[in-house]
């Protein structure tokens, strides 16, 4: 039987897949299991609430929500879920992203969203684990050994340039 997935990773279009797969990479990493798929806030917008409105419900832990220009889809999916939604601005053609970030980020009080750089899915990806960690210890001893070579690969690269 297929694991259960504790992250959902959601985008607006099969075009924002190239920005959102390092979300996936970084899950897969360490070892946490996920659901990805296309939900169009414009588009798909019954599809949209129901995802929403299911996701805890389903048992999912985190979600990850990625889109590009009138990049929607993460504060409402924040307004439908009781879970952590991590926003993802994917950049587009025009106005490198800055659209993207502005319609994620200016989430009104009461309603968050943590959003990750513009185009950084990784970082979402590394965050809900962090998320998860907070619940599964286990995770949180993996995260720690993580920023430990993060830590280390840092200083060896200021070796590098003293040297
Ligand atoms: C947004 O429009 C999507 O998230 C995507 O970033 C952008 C373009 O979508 P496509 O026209 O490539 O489907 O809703």
């Amino acid at each position: 039987m297929a694991e259960q997935p504790r992250v959902g990773i959601v985008m607006g279009s099969d075009s924002d897949w190239p920005t959102m797969e390092a979300a996936a990479l970084a899950l897969d990493e360490f070892g946490v299991a996920y659901e990805a798929d296309v939900v169009s806030a414009h588009r798909m917008p019954e599809e949209m609430v129901r995802y929403g409105r299911e996701a805890h419900g389903r048992g999912l832990g985190v979600l990850i929500a990625g889109a590009g220009g009138a990049a929607h889809l993460p504060g409402m999916l924040a307004a439908l879920t009781p879970l952590p939604v991590i926003g993802v601005p994917v950049p587009l053609k025009h106005l490198d992203g800055l659209d993207s970030l502005l319609s994620i980020v200016q989430m009104p009080a009461g309603v968050p969203v943590a959003t990750v750089a513009v185009g950084n899915a990784r970082n979402a990806g590394l965050l809900a684990v962090r998320m998860l960690g907070l619940a599964e210890s286990d995770l949180v001893e993996q995260m720690v050994a993580f920023q430990d070579d993060l830590r280390a690969a840092a200083a060896a690269k200021g070796e590098r340039i003293r040297n």
